[in-house]
């Protein structure tokens, strides 16, 4: 006899059983070995889609499987709920990004319910409230007590059409990763958090992420960018300045034939002459007004002009002529670069545009006299290199390093790609950053004890080209922790990255007033036995992550060196057509 399923009736029936008899909440004590899984927790974004099911599926048949076999698993779900789309709606249409938020929370948990995930709802956590945003507040005021948050004026990335700043990882392309618009430069002070300490191990323990896809390993490693070269540092002929070059190939000293600065060079006032000084400013205005994606773009035709001043080749006494021109980037290595036209590509195109000299100086093995119509770019023996001459371009690199060491002009330098993570957001929906501004004490952490700094309601959304929460009339003005006089509140609000890099641990003890999580739970539960999630999130989340776990084991909140042990990634679901 065949017996028809009603999923309506029967799915109905069991899900309110295991409700009421609450068996998806995880104890933290048994004597089971313990297994965490975990799913990339969505944002509210109004209702679930098909790409949310799969990722919720995967992760519910392994924990249940889990279950079966005997582990006491721990499958949480919560919400990362600040962001911009809410603000976005809100200010559309005229409605409160946090009622837009609950609503959507609301509908969605209703959806998951129906679907029968084996999630501890004990455990949710919403990092859009306060009892969630205190602690990303908190660990801000402690990577900021370690000298890992701080504030700079930089050129940042700039997204005209959402009103922000965005973080290098948030560029794609040139690109903001949002709504596609062309990011621009902008000259702004901006809170930082100091990844760049850890660039280093977290390249390395890449290796011991032996649960990972290679794809995403290699794309971090590739975002950490680590190379090995030089710093070489060329003395100028008409004043007493000395202008530091970062070279991955030293080996290729003797063959400089002009030095390039970035546009936004520091120096550069001071490199040029009265004669080339009309010319250099005209120059550097129209590179500011171009995008970084324009000024890499390596089809572009490369454009400079000279400074009129020459530096000093401490290799060979020659002296050669000092340029600017938008291939050298400011943010990279010094912001200056040796030009071998002779060997690099880049310079090779820049030379022949400008009718600036080659000089040989790595011999092609197949084609000794090459160089007329392309840079040799492949390794090769010195030529034209004094006592070099002879030895191969590997060995060449540490001899000339060296040579350079001894004579006080230069060191050996590892550079990373990988730049400091820029979380300030000129926003409203996202959780302020926990410091005020005194005429007196200058930058002041906002007290543990008066965390959290809630977001104020009394707020006009229909600004336009600020941030909504400048708007408050009760937020801003406040007063010095450290003199008690009159001071300002910081209006930023972190980016919500901040707030997903560590919820994965609060999972562990969700609802612990008195600290983000107690060591014993964390240590118990972590690291994350099984994540799954987008692939989209391989540099951005997945980095940020790690970096926060090993922050935190620095400062003695936890033990552990990784946060997630296996990790499944999935392309997402698209429409077909
Ligand atoms: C001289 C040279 C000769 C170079 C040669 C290459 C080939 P990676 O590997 O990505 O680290 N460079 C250094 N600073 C730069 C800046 N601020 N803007 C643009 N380019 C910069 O790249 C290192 C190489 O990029 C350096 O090595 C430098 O050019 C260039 F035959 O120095 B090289
Ligand atoms: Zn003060």
């Amino acid at each position: 006899m065949k017996e028809a399923y009603f999923p309506q009736e029967i799915e109905k029936k069991w899900q309110k059983i295991w409700e009421e008899k609450g068996v998806f909440r995880t104890p933290d004590t048994s004597d089971k070995p313990k297994y965490y899984a975990l799913s990339m927790f969505p944002y509210p974004s109004g209702k679930l889609h098909m790409g949310h099911v799969r990722n919720y599926t995967i992760t519910d048949v392994i924990a249940r499987f889990k279950k079966m076999n005997g582990y006491n698993v721990l499958h949480p779900m919560g919400w990362d709920s600040f962001g911009l789309p809410a603000e976005n709606a809100a200010m559309k249409h005229g409605a409160n990004p946090e009622t837009w938020t609950d609503e959507n929370i609301a509908y969605m948990t209703k959806q998951l319910k129906m679907l029968g995930l084996s999630y501890d709802w004990d455990r949710e956590v919403t990092t859009c409230k306060p009892d969630y945003y205190k602690w990303t507040q908190w660990l801000f005021l402690q990577l900021y007590k370690k000298g890992l948050a701080y504030k700079k004026e930089a050129a940042v990335n700039w997204c005209e059409e959402c009103g922000t700043v965005l973080a290098n990882e948030q560029v794609i392309e040139g690109k903001c990763w949002r709504c596609d618009h062309v990011v621009e430069k902008k000259y702004l002070s901006q809170w930082f958090l100091k990844i760049t300490d850890y660039a280093e191990v977290l390249l390395e323990d890449l290796d011991k992420l032996t649960g990972w896809g290679e794809n995403v390993k290699t794309m971090q490693a590739n975002w950490i960018g680590k190379s090995q070269g030089a710093i070489l540092k060329f003395k100028v002929v008409e004043n007493d300045l000395e202008v530091p070059v970062y070279t991955t190939r030293p080996d290729t000293v003797h063959g400089i034939t002009y030095l390039v600065v970035a546009p936004e060079y520091k120096d550069i006032e001071k490199l040029t002459t009265p004669e080339n000084k009309k010319a250099v400013v005209a120059y550097r205005a129209n590179a500011r007004k171009m995008t970084e994606i324009e000024r890499l773009s390596t089809d572009r035709i490369k454009t400079g002009v000279p400074l009129g001043t020459h530096c000093i080749n401490p290799f060979t006494g020659e002296k050669f002529p000092l340029w600017t021109a938008d291939y050298a980037l400011v943010e990279y290595g010094t912001g200056a670069v040796m030009a071998v036209p002779a060997h690099d590509t880049r310079d090779f195109d820049f030379a022949k545009k400008y009718n600036l000299p080659l000089k040989v100086v790595i011999q092609n093995p197949e084609n000794p006299s090459d160089c007329r119509n392309d840079a040799y770019t492949e390794p090769g023996v010195l030529v034209n290199s004094n006592e070099f001459d002879g030895m191969s371009n590997e060995e060449a690199k540490k001899a000339i390093t060296q040579k350079a060491v001894d004579g006080g002009f230069g060191e050996f330098k590892t550079q990373y790609r990988l730049r400091d993570w820029l979380v300030s957001r000129q926003r409203y929906w996202g959780a302020p950053i926990p410091v005020v501004y005194c005429d007196k004490c200058g930058i002041q952490p906002v007290p543990e004890d008066q965390l959290p700094v809630l977001l104020p309601k009394d707020v006009d959304f229909s600004v336009v080209g600020k941030s909504p929460i400048t708007t408050s009339k009760t937020f801003v003005n406040t007063t010095c922790p450290c003199c008690g006089g009159p001071a300002r509140r910081e209006t930023d609000t972190m980016d919500t990255f901040v707030c997903s890099s560590w919820y994965y641990l609060r999972y562990s003890d969700a609802k612990n007033d008195k600290m983000p999580f107690a060591k014993d739970k964390v240590n118990k539960w972590l690291p994350v036995d099984q994540y799954v999630g987008g692939i989209e999130h391989a540099i951005l989340h997945l980095l940020y992550s790690r970096f926060f776990t090993k922050a935190l084991r620095d400062m003695g909140l936890l033990d552990f060196d990784e946060p997630f042990k296996n990790l499944l990634t999935q392309g997402m679901v698209l429409k077909d057509g």
